[in-house]
């Protein structure tokens, strides 16, 4: 019995525990684990989102925080009843264009993946993606291409593009940039999120947290 209780006082502090990690890792921009991008430093002129609207201060919130034009969930942009066009990029015209996201907590090179920018694109496509510590140096950690009926380059669909500084970049990425480098038909491309790769720590801390919860019920 006495064991028992101590079991149930131990799962009760680490409960307490789990919820205080949560709470201080919890700024506006840190959501299920996972660090988005806060802010907009710089865009080119002819950024806008998929209806054509050019982004202003009021809508740079189309590329911050989590992702939100596919609100059912099924990786389609385009279900005009449920998604939102909350996206911002680049139609056929237009060379040379960009945008520069900041995140506040700046993203750094963990095992795998380190960051994740979800996007649909034409299959002629193609982005370069860059990094930066101080908006000023920048590093090139590859780029996105379109490509012939299948994601990325198949219209609506969203797509994860997954980066891994290792070996590229060195720093702590605080700014992130995406840069045009084709024009003309189906070369339109079009960025809802971006975001860090959840560690696994914080994943098996969620994890935890919601078992014991789980077990409290
Ligand atoms: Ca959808
Ligand atoms: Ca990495
Ligand atoms: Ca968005």
């Amino acid at each position: 019995m006495k064991v028992k209780k101590h079991c149930e006082i131990l799962n009760r502090l680490f409960l307490f525990f789990v919820i205080g990690v949560l709470a201080t890792s919890s700024q506006a921009a840190l959501i299920n684990g996972q660090n988005w991008a806060d802010s907009v430093t710089s865009y080119t002129s002819q950024i806008q989102n998929y209806g054509g609207i050019f982004m202003d201060s009021t809508t740079e919130f189309w590329v911050l925080g989590q992702s939100d034009a596919d609100r059912n969930g099924n990786m389609y942009a385009w279900d005009w009843d449920f998604d939102q066009d909350t996206v911002a990029g680049w139609r056929a015209g237009d060379a040379g264009e960009q945008i520069v996201v900041k995140f506040d907590t700046a993203l750094a090179d963990v095992a795998g993946d380190d960051l994740v920018i979800r996007m649909y694109c034409g299959k002629t496509a193609n982005a370069s993606i860059w990094v930066s510590e101080d908006n000023s140096s920048w590093t090139s950690i590859g780029s996105i291409a379109g490509a012939m009926a299948q994601v990325p380059g198949t219209p609506g669909c969203l797509y994860d593009a997954a980066f891994d500084f290792a070996g590229l970049f060195a720093g702590s990425a605080s700014y992130v940039m995406v840069h045009r480098e084709t024009i003309g038909n189906g070369s339109g491309m079009f960025f809802d999120s971006f975001a860090s790769v959840p560690e696994p720590a914080t994943i098996f801390i969620l994890g935890i947290g919601a078992a014991l919860l789980r077990k409290k019920k």
